[in-house]
């Protein structure tokens, strides 16, 4: 192989693995209401690459036992605790559901479980995502203190919220890593340039 076509594919390696880099979010979760409840929270959520699933595993305190309904909810604002996150993440506009269903908000994560004061979370969801118009980056988690009925109670707010009653505990979801840009394209063009640089350089020297 002449030297430039190893150039090429050297290159070429290079912006695939910039391209589907690992990104890394995380969430501190905190009550909504510190006088009424005490549920804390640390979550972190990970993606492979911009078209895999994204995985949340962390640990929930405090919860009673039983079902709680758990959402990405549509603003970053806690200013007036959980809910000035607003309501559940729904950009297609689309009603309230399972994560399993096709007609679901993008937020609707379902359900966890918490035992003697412990919630172990552990989800993989393909609907959200860390980069593109899925983007869960800069908004918000809701834990809330009843079972989301999944859309299928037959209640007013079924189709809305899952009738999950009140918000217990929230948390923007924040940039862990990588700490330079989240941009699909920035590294990408970045390595292009340097690539046609070669590559030219490449034509110049006649190799
Ligand atoms: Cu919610
Ligand atoms: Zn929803």
């Amino acid at each position: 192989m002449s030297v430039k076509g190893m150039l090429t594919l050297l290159v070429i390696g290079v912006v695939a693995v910039a391209a589907d880099q690992e990104h890394v979010a995380v969430v501190h979760l905190t009550p909504h209401n510190i006088d009424k409840g005490n549920v804390t929270g640390e979550l972190k959520l990970t993606q492979n690459s911009s078209d895999s699933p994204v995985t949340i595993t962390g640990t929930i305190y405090g919860l009673p036992d039983g079902l709680h309904g758990f959402h990405v909810h549509q603003a970053g604002d806690l200013s007036n605790g959980c809910v000035s996150a607003l309501g559940h993440f729904n950009p297609d506009k689309l009603d309230h559901g399972a994560p399993e269903d096709s007609v679901r908000h993008v937020g609707d994560l379902g359900n966890i479980d918490s035992r003697n004061g412990v919630a172990t979370v552990e989800i993989s969801d393909s609907v959200i995502s860390l980069s593109g118009r899925n983007s869960i980056i800069g908004r918000s988690i809701v834990v809330h203190a009843g079972e989301d009925d999944l859309g299928k109670g037959n209640h007013s707010l079924s189709l809305k919220t899952g009738n999950a009653g009140d918000r217990a505990a929230c948390g923007v979801i924040g940039v862990l890593s990588p700490l330079d840009s989240w941009l699909p394209n920035s590294g990408t063009s970045f390595l292009w340039s340097s690539y046609m640089l070669i590559l030219s350089a490449g034509m110049a020297l006649k190799f």
